[in-house]
């Protein structure tokens, strides 16, 4: 894996989900999307140039892990974690949990860029996890990528020059990047939607998508692992004013992190 991802810039791990496993997110994908919140359906109305988000990024189920306990499992998957603690330290945090679907027609204008904020030599601020719910190849909407680009350091605009491989996965493989490679979507030229789950990590230090401890109630952190915990940024919080900072250390010698009102 390490050589993929060091020479290709990409490794494909072979059904690491159960055919099973991709349909059960598919349902809970869809039912998501067929559920969506008021800003949610107006996020995906909204115009983008002709068209709307929708018909140029397809559909994205945000903050998928809080949505069913098997996405909560899957951010802590521990292939994922397991590998991307060694790039990104013991205090390594999920930066964001999607799911996706590029419908059929859409995806022509999805850009080729590079991961996270910066791109700094010999060190990785962030590591990206694809799930492929199906099978995906050029035909359908299957993540493009330049090889070799993560050792360029390329402008946007060079790599456009370039020309692109696709991924070419089966429903159940994952991908991991190394996140200097130039990628993208690609079209779906297909009939069917091409599903995916994107589990994103970074390093502890670099803020997350969402203030995930605060949007869980205190019975739901209660249920979570403590692997889990790290991950949705627990060791990490910023206190609102000095009574979080008091909760914080009360009681005990290690930081509480939670900052339970009730207590433990
Ligand atoms: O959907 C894809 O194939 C690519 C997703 C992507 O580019 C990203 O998450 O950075």
């Amino acid at each position: 894996m390490d050589r993929e991802v060091d020479e290709i810039g990409i490794v494909i791990v072979a059904g690491a989900l159960t055919e099973q496993q991709c349909d059960a997110f598919i349902t809970i994908i869809d039912s998501e999307i067929a559920s969506f919140t008021n800003i949610e359906r107006r996020l995906h109305d909204w115009p983008v140039g002709n068209a709307t988000y929708r018909d140029t990024k397809g559909y994205k189920v945000f903050n998928f892990q809080a949505r069913h306990p098997a996405a909560m499992e899957l951010v802590a998957f521990p292939l994922v974690v397991d590998y991307f603690r060694r790039y990104l330290g013991a205090s390594m945090v999920l930066h964001s949990s999607e799911g996706a679907v590029i419908p059929p027609g859409c995806g022509r204008d999805f850009p080729l860029h590079y991961d996270g904020y910066d791109r700094i030599p010999g060190y990785f601020l962030s590591m990206n996890a694809i799930f492929y719910l199906c099978d995906a190849n050029a035909e359908n909407g299957a993540t493009r990528y330049i090889p070799g680009t993560h050792k360029e350091f390329l402008s946007r605009q060079e790599a456009a020059q370039r020309s692109w491989k696709h991924a070419d996965v089966k429903k159940g493989d994952l991908v991991l990047f190394n996140p200097y490679l130039f990628h993208a979507g690609s079209e779906n030229r297909s009939n069917a939607n091409r599903p995916t789950i994107i589990n994103y990590y970074q390093r502890g230090y670099i803020k997350q998508g969402f203030d995930y401890p605060r949007a869980m109630s205190i019975s739901e952190q209660r249920k979570l692992t403590k692997d889990q915990r790290t991950l949705l940024g627990f060791d990490h919080r910023v206190p609102t004013d000095v009574s979080e900072l008091y909760l914080q250390y009360r009681g005990t010698n290690a930081p509480l992190a939670d900052m339970d009102p009730f207590g433990r």
